[in-house]
């Protein structure tokens, strides 16, 4: 299968464009192939998102939500064959698969639901006869930069509000996982959403996603991606005045306290260090643990990892699955061999497996590093994959500062029974999202998705704060004097 991009929608198909490979991670299977789109097709794309727009945003918002509700159910009905292309694409193994597809689901009727409400206020004029209120206004045409690592959900986080707000959008899937955006752009057409409300150009960053953050007539990117991208990203569109929403890595931590429910933490700590194979922003990779309980805990630890059965994700025994290529498994092993070099001790796993049946996918083993001094790299930097790195602390304010100390904010969790702990954790932990006895990962869509610091610049997915993304807040003052009446100088009367 070729895949083609959704312009105005139809389905492009352009000569002489060059295509690449789209393959399943866990075997090596040949999947599809993918054009590498250019400046020409952006410009198709932003020109039609433009044209459209302006009827879009005229159609009442509980109309445009409407869409969101038919798209919510297709998804619905298509659970299942969404989930084992999303295994296919992108290894996540298929329980994961199902729950992303979910996510998808709940982000299409929430967003829906706000179609009926997309609040405003009303607000006290300082004068007499005179009405004020402030409304959120529709952008324009939104640049939407997605991730391999949740083709479909963080896709309908950002899609979703710019749509219900009155946007128009012009969507770059990442080449990776494309078939997802294929998906999609088929359940556009399916529901009618009308031509040129949502646009699909697949193709790389330095090609396609350059092009939309330089294109005068899109004025807002929402990208999620890497640090080193998101930087540029940032530049770019700085240059340009845009108005650039980031949502990039973390270094995410599970603090473990001596009263914590050791049982409760070991679950928490695997769920999150290895599912996805450790290819989540919010992963686990660092787990921050006091000294009395650090021993006990690494024995659990070791002893659980027998229960992760390595495989291809379509097998519904398999509890971690293939990372996403073959540089992502090189990336792994570097940051491993750096740990070995900066004297950390490999308490398990810390291979790539490469013999049969595992010699035709990308496998690393889930791995853990002890005695991980808080300066080291691995302790530092995000690795995206299933290494975590263990760190022993005396107190909880040290293992608050160990938390902080990175250049990320995402997500971090504290496992205690305390309540006084509890509290002073959550109010002094520096992450976007915190969790109390539960692991990193497992955010839910109603609410604010992003981070402090190095994760992010100030803005979030999801939630109602994602509207703050996707709208324009426009005051109105309407004066019903029937004379001029000038604020701040006619106000003593
Ligand atoms: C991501 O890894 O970029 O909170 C998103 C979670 C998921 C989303 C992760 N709901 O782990």
């Amino acid at each position: 299968m070729q895949l083609k991009n959704y312009i105005d929608g139809k389905w492009i198909e352009i000569d002489g464009l060059q295509y690449i490979p789209v393959i399943n991670p866990a075997n090596g299977e040949h999947l599809a192939t993918v054009p590498l789109s250019t400046k020409h097709e952006v410009d198709k794309a932003v020109e039609a998102a433009k044209k459209a727009q302006k009827k879009w945003a005229l159609v009442p918002a509980p109309k445009r939500a409407e869409f969101l509700y038919e798209i919510g159910f297709k998804l619905k009905e298509k659970k299942e064959h969404l989930a084992q292309i999303l295994t296919k694409e992108m290894g996540k193994v298929i329980e994961e698969a199902r729950g992303e597809v979910q996510e998808g689901i709940d982000m299409a009727f929430y967003m829906a639901g706000e179609g009926r409400r997309l609040f405003g206020e009303t607000t006290p004029s300082e004068l007499a006869d005179k009405f004020a209120m402030s409304v959120r206004a529709p952008i324009g045409v939104v640049g939407l930069i997605t991730p391999w690592n949740f083709p479909i959900a963080i896709a309908t986080w950002k899609s979703f509000p710019a749509i219900v707000a009155g946007n128009t959008v012009v969507w770059k899937p990442s080449i990776e996982t494309p078939l997802m955006a294929y998906e999609m752009a088929k359940i556009f057409e399916e529901v009618g959403l009308p031509d040129g409300v949502a646009n699909i150009v697949f193709g790389t960053g330095p090609n396609v996603g350059s092009a939309m953050v330089e294109h005068p007539d899109i004025k807002v990117i929402s990208f999620t991606g890497s640090n080193a991208t998101g930087s540029k990203v940032a530049e770019l569109g700085g240059k340009h005045l845009k108005k650039v929403s980031l949502e990039m890595g973390g270094k995410n931590a599970v603090i473990v306290m001596d009263d914590a429910d050791l049982n409760l933490a070991v679950e928490g700590i695997i769920w999150s260090a290895f599912g996805t194979a450790g290819q989540r922003c919010t992963a686990c990779s660092r787990v921050i643990v006091h000294k009395d309980v650090k021993n006990e805990l690494e024995e659990m630890l070791v002893s659980a990892l027998s229960s992760l059965t390595i495989g291809d994700g379509l097998d519904p025994t398999v509890k971690v699955g293939p990372v996403i290529n073959k540089a992502a498994l090189e990336k792994i092993n570097h940051y491993v061999q750096i740990g070995k070099k900066e004297g950390a001790t490999l308490l398990a796993g810390g291979k790539a497996l490469t013999s049969p049946p595992f010699d035709k996918g990308y496998y690393f083993e889930p791995t853990i590093f002890t005695n991980v001094k808080n300066e080291m790299i691995i302790a530092q930097e995000e690795i995206f994959g299933p290494v975590v790195s263990i760190i022993e602390v005396a107190s909880l304010e040290e293992a608050i500062e160990v938390n902080n100390s990175v250049k990320f904010g995402l997500s971090s969790s504290i496992f205690s029974q305390d309540v006084n702990k509890i509290f002073k954790a959550q109010r002094d932990l520096d992450t976007g999202i915190v969790y109390v006895n539960a692991g990193t990962t497992g955010a839910e869509i109603h609410l604010p998705f992003g981070g402090t610091k190095g994760t992010g610049n100030g803005h979030r997915d999801s939630g109602q704060a994602a509207l703050d993304v996707y709208t324009e807040w426009k005051s109105i003052y309407v004066d019903y004097s029937g004379r001029l009446q000038r604020a701040q100088i006619d106000t003593e009367n």
